[in-house]
């Protein structure tokens, strides 16, 4: 049998196979129902097709995805659809992007040059959609597809993934906008081509993405979470033990990826690819060479095991420790090693200056600690999975694993806050296996591993302990709470309708 990562995308002329038969479809029903009327009354015509793709947890694996390792997510129900409507050749030439939330997302239009710059100084929701048709066109392009003359577009769009809360909104945009267009042109591409070319087409928003929540939103199996392996993409079917149920809750701290990469996503691509090149030369590779080929802490992984074993150990850490100073690094400290100036070295990417302008320093030994544990912690959580230890010891192991997880994210990695402190310190008081952040994280969502008979309560207390107070506050609205936590199963990937 194939792989399901060499599949196309599934079409379906009904709604049952992707949404279940029970409440969810229900609700699916109304949503596709209200986005074609609301495509009517825009647009004056019914869509061609529709397209749609979710959002994903991250159960372990965080920020290793662009370092070339393994993650381990699921896909969440919540889900982006996009309808699509080509326009005939005597229509406008021009895109026009609606939203069924239009009080909060007006619509965009955009011109039809596939080779448009995204103005991204002046951030619009609709840039993901462009996102989307740039990197298709380019596909098809290097494909030698021929997909003629660029024709206007009717798009209308309904989103149901909290943004900014660290479940991917923004790849299920991105994903559903390409499917949507992909199957508007008639075509149908094999899973693993379209993950790589949604991950190239998110890079355009300006974040350098790793690759991760395109990959689990297009290869999805509904009732599996994914371990997604990279250079080749593939998906491997994870099994969670049942007797255990994933909670998510948000820490109602918002967290502005694109807006903040410079300081924050890509900052730390950056000293990823620093502490590679520092810890290659140290290892013996001539700068240069380092320069030329190492582009990130996988890269460098063999030399470092081949250093830990002089030493009796596989642990590439021991290399992080003998070579990489806890001290953070100035720019000059590194240019000392690569004897190549910082601004030389990441000239062909201008979101990585923008991270070297507004850096004050690199922690490199953190960052490559981190990932180097991290990347281990995904196959012991995988081996966990699949032992036969019983079902409270497996429970038991996977939340340690993502206790340890959340303190290398928080404490070598930086990238939690106050919010999402106090929500994981929460979820454990609260009887949780283990607690981490989600997702890029800054902000964002908490995921917490519970026992399934447990969840009632455990929603409970976390809406008492944490979710009272900021309802209190204005903060939040109390009718809008299920929004903000709720327990979720591995849903299925993306998938094409046409009624
Ligand atoms: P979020 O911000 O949670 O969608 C981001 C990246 C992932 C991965 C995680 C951290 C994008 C689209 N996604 O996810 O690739 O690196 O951070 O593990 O940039």
């Amino acid at each position: 049998m194939a792989r399901h990562e060499n599949l196309p995308v599934p079409i379906y002329t009904t709604l049952e196979p992707v949404y279940g038969t029970e409440s969810q479809l229900e609700e699916a029903e109304l949503r596709f129902n209200q986005l074609k009327s609301k495509f009517i009354e825009f647009f004056g015509h019914s869509p061609d097709i529709y397209a749609r793709s979710p959002g994903r947890v991250n159960l372990i694996g965080e920020h290793i995805d662009y370092e070339g390792y393994s993650v381990l997510p699921m896909a969440i129900r919540q889900d982006t659809i996009v309808a699509i409507r080509k326009h005939d050749v005597d229509e406008d030439k021009v895109i026009r992007i609606g939203n069924v939330n239009c009080d909060k997302y007006s619509m965009c239009t955009y011109p039809v040059d596939p080779e448009q710059e995204i103005d991204l100084k002046n951030h619009k929701w609709g840039h993901y959609f462009i996102c989307g048709y740039k990197g298709f066109y380019e596909y098809a392009k290097s494909k030698g597809m021929s997909v003629g003359e660029p024709l206007g577009l009717d798009i209308m769009v309904d989103g149901i993934v909290p943004t900014g809360s660290g479940l991917s909104s923004s790849a299920a945009f991105v994903c559903s906008s390409t499917i949507a267009l992909m199957a508007a042109f008639g075509m149908n591409f094999p899973k693993k081509e379209l993950a790589q070319l949604t991950c190239e087409c998110e890079r355009h928003i300006g974040t350098q993405s790793g690759g991760m929540d395109q990959a689990i939103s297009v290869m999805a199996q509904s009732g599996f979470a994914e371990l997604i392996d990279f250079n080749p993409i593939r998906a491997t079917d994870v099994r969670l033990p049942s007797g255990g149920t994933f909670i998510i809750a948000h820490s109602l701290a918002e967290s502005q990826k694109a807006v903040t990469a410079a300081t924050n996503y890509n900052n730390r691509v950056v000293e990823c690819r620093l502490a590679a090149i520092v810890l290659a030369i140290k290892l013996g590779m001539k700068p240069q060479e380092a320069l030329n080929t190492i582009k990130t802490l996988s890269d460098v992984e063999e030399q470092c095991v081949s250093f830990a074993s002089t030493h009796g150990s596989s642990d590439p850490i021991l290399a992080v420790n003998e070579f990489l100073n806890e001290e953070p690094y100035s720019a000059e400290d590194i240019e000392k090693v690569t004897e190549e100036k910082l601004e030389a070295i990441f000239s062909n990417s201008s979101s990585s200056l923008d991270v070297l302008r507004a850096a004050k320093h690199f922690k490199l030994h953190q960052r490559a600690a981190h990932v180097y544990s991290e990347a281990k912690r995904v196959h012991a959580f995988k081996d966990a999975v699949s032992s036969n230890s019983s079902e409270e010891d497996t429970l038991k192991q996977l939340g340690d694993l993502m206790n340890d997880s959340h303190y290398s994210c928080s404490v070598l990695y930086e990238c939690s806050c106050p919010e999402l402190e106090e929500l994981v310190k929460i979820c454990r008081d609260n009887g949780a296996f283990g607690a981490r952040l989600t997702g890029a994280g800054w902000g964002g969502c908490v995921v917490a591993l519970v026992k399934e008979n447990a969840v009632p309560q455990f929603i409970l207390n976390l809406k008492e302990q944490f979710f009272q107070s900021r309802i209190d506050r204005g903060v939040i609205n109390k009718k809008d709470l299920g929004l903000y936590i709720f327990a979720s199963k591995p849903s299925s990937g993306a998938a094409i309708v046409k009624f």
